[in-house]
Formats: structure tokens, sequence, C-alpha cells
């Protein structure tokens, strides 16, 4: 009998006691001490004492408690991953020599994100369901090692870590260890596709990747910490963006495990209800499951799952089979569980388990402490590895096989490795935009005008995977053209006034670059095209974003299983040397520092002078994999240089001498004039002209570069060195 067909009668708010009720009220003044069985609760005298009746639920009494060892083994693992040098499966009495000298890593949202994913392991296998996991709190890397390596894709992609005693030794070792993993998400581990580092992105990829991903769920574990960053908050307007006819769902799970690093969160202390009346306001319908009794939580969680998982395919079927009609209210779940969930309650007299002393390393000093040593020793063995691993290490077939199956796995999806997925891009020939200008300097235009076509027309051949993201300035911008193939996307009501506005449209507007650069992220990172435009001042909000995933691509490098991605492409409009409506708030160039300071092996930075060159570089840079691609071009009428054969010629050297500018005849210069950038380069085109009619007999020559790469050694791009105008000089050949 499948899970499903077993008689469910979940009441949710009133089996399951709040657990910020149980917390704030009896928390660790409980006098109970550390347990994961089910039925029972050990109280401090080492009497059993019976808890309140259990809910029934979905899950077979079998299930449930297969369920909770799997998560018991997951929960060791990382347990492992923090503390253990050597004698993975307390085999022999835990010794002080056989604990890491520094212990590092995050162990109190790893319980709660092991329940989570274990949770969405089984919706997979009930489902056949496409689903994907994003960690919001990624300094859980312990749990995405534990739980890939459970279910078996990190060892296809790490077969060093084998699944045997020395496997675990080795995995455990490696972990947040030089030359072995970091103790965050990251590329290293398959069922991450973002970094997991900086908090506050989970929730805006999760939509990018959901976007045309018509079959996929994004399951999106949010931090109630990550959750009061800027960025998170204002990512959950990304529902409003989502159309059920075309793209997949995101399954937002909010974690309040109540605490951060030392203190409480802001949503942790929030009622029930005033969280209700919040998310219901943004457009969700939120279900509550919370619980510090595991047996109570795995029925809650999986009946609500099961729910959520109704809904959003019956919200799908009904927009695909009848048409879209309006933006409907997607479910997402709130999950109350303790800090640690399953840790010591307290040590010395000290609450641990359910307070934010379990964020990092529960017990700090065992090495040095021989009680804390017994401590640490009791903790893991109450999960009885020895019920969960076989004689050799190995993870017991009947838990393995509650896991789904090749790329239904979480780390096995194709998506998380969006590279597997990438379908090149289909271009027309961007000479067929060129603008015709008679000479050098006669023609004024606004250079992304001939672009705005390039880009209708790229619409036109890629119907489902390719996205223009903009904080409101595509008109602005001057890409008009872009509107005569698509529209901007909202799933709001259309009134007559709108321009170019439905919820089929495929160029994302909304006035926050956070989600511009983020959805975009998440849409590349799951294998498909784009790029975004912005004011070049304003792009510096989100400089931090850029970092994050430009150490995504360059760590990439290292495992090359990761596929190669669609690089991130940026247009900065509206630049510092021109703004002619705007003032001093709209110039500042830090976009691009920042950018520069990354290595070249993933950033590229471009200044087209003129309208065939913006062309010509965008063009590469659309065909281009695993950069992020930096256009910056000015959008006012400028004068322009180059024709089509020229811009090819030009940019495909990166810089070159400009002869019509240049009065060296091959000879050897009296000045050189270099320049980078539309504005700069009329003023230098000026200056030498001015050179030579004021100044007999000089010899001038005007140098336009157009790739600021070219002015480091081709070696230095290949080795990646970093960037450094100090210690790197004009290449010697001749320009
Ligand atoms: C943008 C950002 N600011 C600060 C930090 C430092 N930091 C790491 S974890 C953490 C607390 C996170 O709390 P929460 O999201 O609730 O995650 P939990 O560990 O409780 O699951 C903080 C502040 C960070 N990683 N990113
Ligand atoms: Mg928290």
């Amino acid at each position: 009998m499948s899970t499903t067909e077993l008689p469910v009668s979940v009441e949710k708010d009133d089996t399951a006691q709040p657990f910020s009720k149980n917390f704030d009220q009896f928390g660790n003044s409980s006098g109970f001490i550390f347990d994961v069985s089910l039925s029972t609760a050990i109280a401090a005298d080492g009497k059993n004492e019976e808890r309140a009746p259990k809910p029934k639920g979905p899950l077979s009494p079998e299930m449930l408690d297969k369920m909770n060892r799997y998560w018991r083994a997951a929960n060791y693992l990382c347990i492992g991953q923090i503390y253990l040098f050597d004698n993975p499966l307390l085999r022999s009495p835990l010794k002080a020599e056989q604990i890491k000298p520094r212990l590092l890593g995050h162990w109190g949202t790893s319980p709660g994100q092991n329940f989570i994913y274990i949770h969405l392991n089984r919706l997979i296998k009930e489902h056949d369901a496409d689903i994907i996991y994003i960690s919001g709190p990624g300094h859980g890397g312990p749990s995405l090692n534990a739980c890939s390596y459970l279910e078996g894709s990190y060892t296809e992609v790490h077969p060093e870590i084998t699944h045997d005693e020395d496997g675990l030794r080795l995995m455990f070792r490696k972990f947040s260890t030089p030359g072995g993993v970091p103790s965050h998400c990251g590329p290293h581990v398959p069922n991450s596709m973002h970094e997991g580092g900086e908090l506050g992105y989970s929730l805006v990829h999760a939509f990018g990747a959901a976007f045309d991903n018509p079959d996929l769920i994004v399951a999106c574990v949010v931090g109630d910490g990550e959750s009061e960053t800027c960025p998170l908050e204002g990512s959950w307007k990304s529902v409003n963006f989502v159309n059920p006819v075309r793209d997949g769902a995101v399954l937002p799970i909010l974690h309040l495990n109540g605490y951060k690093i030392s203190g409480p969160t802001a949503q942790g202390r929030t009622s029930d209800a005033d969280l209700k009346a919040l998310y219901v306001g943004r457009g969700y319908k939120p279900y509550f499951v919370e619980g510090d009794d595991p047996e109570v939580v795995h029925q809650l969680l999986a009946q609500t799952l099961e729910d959520c998982y109704a809904e959003i395919r019956g919200i799908q079927q009904e927009a695909r089979t009848n048409g879209f009609k309006m933006q409907p209210v997607w479910p997402m779940i709130i999950l109350r569980t303790p800090k640690g969930w399953t840790c010591p309650k307290e040590v010395d007299g000290i609450p641990i388990e359910g307070t934010f002393r379990a964020h990092q390393v529960p017990l700090a000093t065992v090495r040095e402490n021989p009680e804390h040593l017994k401590i640490l020793e009791a903790w893991m063995k109450s999960y009885k590895a020895e019920e969960l691993f076989d004689a050799n290490g190995k993870f017991i077939e009947e838990l393995a096989a509650l896991s789904p199956v090749g790329n239904r796995r979480m780390g096995g999806n194709p998506h998380v490795n969006g590279g597997r997925e990438l379908i090149t891009l289909a271009l027309p020939d961007f000479t067929d935009y060129a603008l015709e200008i008679p000479g050098p300097g006669q023609v004024l235009a606004e250079a992304p005008r001939k672009l705005g076509d390039f880009f209708r027309d790229i619409f036109r051949m890629n119907l489902t995977n390719f996205r223009m993201f903009c904080p409101d300035e595509s008109d602005s911008n001057r890409l008009n053209s872009i509107f005569e193939a698509t529209n901007r996307c909202s799933m709001a009501e259309i009134v007559s006034i709108d321009d170019k506005l439905g919820p089929d449209g495929r160029v994302m507007e909304v006035l926050s670059e956070h989600l511009c650069q983020g959805w975009l992220e998440g849409y590349l990172l799951t294998g498909r095209h784009g790029m975004w435009s912005s004011y070049e001042a304003f792009a510096q909000v989100v400089d931090s974003m850029t970092t994050q995933h430009a150490k995504w691509l360059e760590q990439c490098r290292e495992y090359p299983w990761r596929r190669p991605l669609a690089s991130l492409n940026v247009l900065l409009t509206s630049h510092a040397w021109r703004n002619d409506h705007n003032g001093f708030s709209h110039q500042a160039t830090g976009y691009v520092d920042n950018a520069l300071a990354r290595r070249s092996e993933v950033i590229r930075v471009y200044y087209p002078p003129d309208s065939n060159c913006l062309l010509s570089v965008f063009d590469h840079c659309l065909r281009s994999r695993n950069y992020v691609n930096v256009v910056t071009c000015g959008k006012q009428p400028q004068l322009q240089w180059l024709n089509m054969d020229e811009a090819l010629e030009h940019c495909s050297r990166g810089a070159s001498a400009w002869k019509f500018a240049t009065n060296d005849e091959g000879g050897e210069p009296d000045v050189v004039l270099a320049c980078a950038g539309d504005v700069p380069t009329i003023e230098t085109c000026a200056a030498s002209w001015l050179l030579q009619k004021h100044v007999p007999g000089i010899k001038v020559r005007v140098v336009n570069v157009v790739d600021l790469m070219t002015l480091m050694f081709p070696d230095s791009i290949r080795m990646g060195w970093m960037k450094c105008p100090s210690t790197h000089f004009l290449p010697k050949r001749r320009l």
C-alpha cells in the first residue's frame, strides 16, 4: 500500500503544540535530555515518560520508523563531519585524539534541513516528482553533504568518498579542511545549485530556476535569520511573476528554528496569526508545521507536503487546461522546529538544543574536556549508527531504498547542474543589424537601438529559454524593439493604459536590482540564457551578488562534472560619463571596479564604443560560457565610428589602433592616446584631431580598447592571474 492510501487524520492546529509556545514556556527547563527514539522521551532521572498521544498521518508505522532512522543517519553524519577525525562509526570508545583539532561547521540548521530533505525524498518517490532543493541557510553544508551521500549522488562525483567506513572517515576529514570541501554548500556538493555563504538569495534563485521549467518544483528552505535580509524580504513578490501555464512552482519552506547566530529572529517571535496575515498578504497560503516531537512532526510534514503538492499540481492543471485566468495563491510551509534539534538539551547547566547556542558547534571543547568528550560520545551514540550502517560501514539497504533514484535524486537532478540542460541559444546573424555609416564620426545614433532589434529576434527564435531582466528601464535603455516580440511579464490585472504587459511576457521588469540579478542567476544556473540591463550606478546595488556568482563559477572549474553554464550578461547604460536627466547620484563606476577584483577566468569587461561594436560584443557574450560579462555602453545619441566589418575586426582583437584618428603611418608615434568607452572615445578622437591641428608634425596614435582583458598578457588570462594594473603592461604586440 502506498503511504498516501493510508487513512489521514491530521488536525494540524490541535495535535501539535506550537513549538514556539513549547519552547518559550518550557523549552529547556523541561528536564528532558536528547532523545531520538520515536515514542518515548527520557526524563532526566532516566525513566521513560509517555508523551501526548501521537497524531495519525499519511505515514504507516513502518514508513515513519524508516524515515526517522534515515534522519538519524543524516544527523549522525553531520555531527561526524563537524567533530570526527577518526573512528567514524564509534566502533571503539571515542578518544580525544580522534576529535578534529579545530571544530568547524554549523550543526544548528542541519537536523531541520535533513528532516525536510528526507520528506522531499518521500514526496519525489511517491509522485515521481521533479523536485530540487535550495538551501537558504547554506551554512548547513554538513546537511547537504550528508543527504547527497546517503542518496548516492555525492559518491558519484567524489568517488573517493566510498560507501564504507573508509569513505565515511575521509568524508568527515575532508569537511571544512584545507584541500577538502567547504563548510557551506557550494559547487562541490551535487544537490546544491547555489553558493550558500551569503544569506538572502535562496528564494530569488528558486524563482529564477522555476521560470520556464513547467514540471519543476523548487523546494526552497528559507532561514528565519536569512528572511531578515532585504533581498530575501524582497523576493517574496516573485510570486507575482510566476505563470502557472509555462512556469514551474516554488515551494518556500520558512524554517523558523527561532534563532540566528546569537539572538532570536524577528519571525521566530512573531505569532502564527501575524505570520499568516503577512504571507497571505504576500500572495501565499501558509501551512504551519510545528513541534519538537519527531513522530508528530514527521506526520505533520508528510501530510502538509502532500497537500502542497496536490495544490501546486491542481493550480497548474487548471491553468494548463483552461488557460491563465489570474494569479493563483501558491502554498508555502512555515516549519517551527528546535534549532539543533536532537542535540544535548543542556551542557554544564546551559541550554543548548532549541537555542542560538546550537548554531555552530554545540560542544566546543571536547578535545580538552573529558566530560564534554563523554557527552559528545553519548550524543552520537544516541543515533545508534550500528543500526544504520552495516559491518562495512555501508548505509543499510532498507533505508537507502527510501531515496529516489537516478535523475530524480535531488543531487542527480540535471536542473541543479544546469549545464547538463543547456540548449545552445539560436542566434540571428548580428551583422544583419548593422548600422550603416558613411564614415567615422558622420552619424549620431543611440547604440542600444540596434541591439534591441537583435534581442527582439532572439526572443522570436528562443521561445522558452531566453529572458531579459531589468529594473523597469528597457524603454529608457533604448531596447524598445523587444516589445515587438514579447511583453513585460505580469500576472496582475491588465488595464487599458498598460503598455506591453501580460502573463506571457518574457521581459522581467521589476524595480529591484536584487531580483533582476537573482532571477537571472537562478535561470542561468538551471541551464538557460539571458541578460539584464541596468543604469551603471545602480548595478552596484548587487555588487555582492555578482561576486558570489563569480565565485561559484570560479569554483565550478575545479569540478569538471559541473557542466558549463551560459554567461551572466550585464548591460550598463546611463553611465557615469553622461547623465543628461540625472545628477550626481547617477554617477558611480563601482560595479566594474568590483567585477575586476575577481579572476579574469570568470570576469570579462567590455566597453564597446559604438553601435556596431555593441552588437559584436553582445553576440560574443551570448555565445560564451561561464563568465560574468559586463558591457558598458551609453544610450544617448553619440558619434558612430566603425562599419560592421571594421567593428568585427576591432572587437575580435579586443583593442586596435584607429587609422582614421592616427597619423603615425606605421612609424614610431610621439604620443599614444588610449581610450575605452564611448564618451572617452569621442574625447580622444577630438584630442587627436586638436593635436594634429595645433602641433605641426606631431605623430599621434589613437588606440581604442573594447575588451579590457586585452590589456593583460594572454598567459595571465589563461592562468587566471588577478588583474592588477601595476604588474601588467600593454602586450608587446603591435596595436
Ligand atoms: C548576508 C549575510 N550576513 C551575515 C551572515 C553571517 N551569518 C551566518 S549564519 C547567520 C545566521 C543565520 O540564521 P538563520 O538564517 O536563521 O539560519 P539557521 O542557522 O538558524 O538555520 C548569520 C548572521 C551571512 N552568512 N550572510
Ligand atoms: Mg534560524
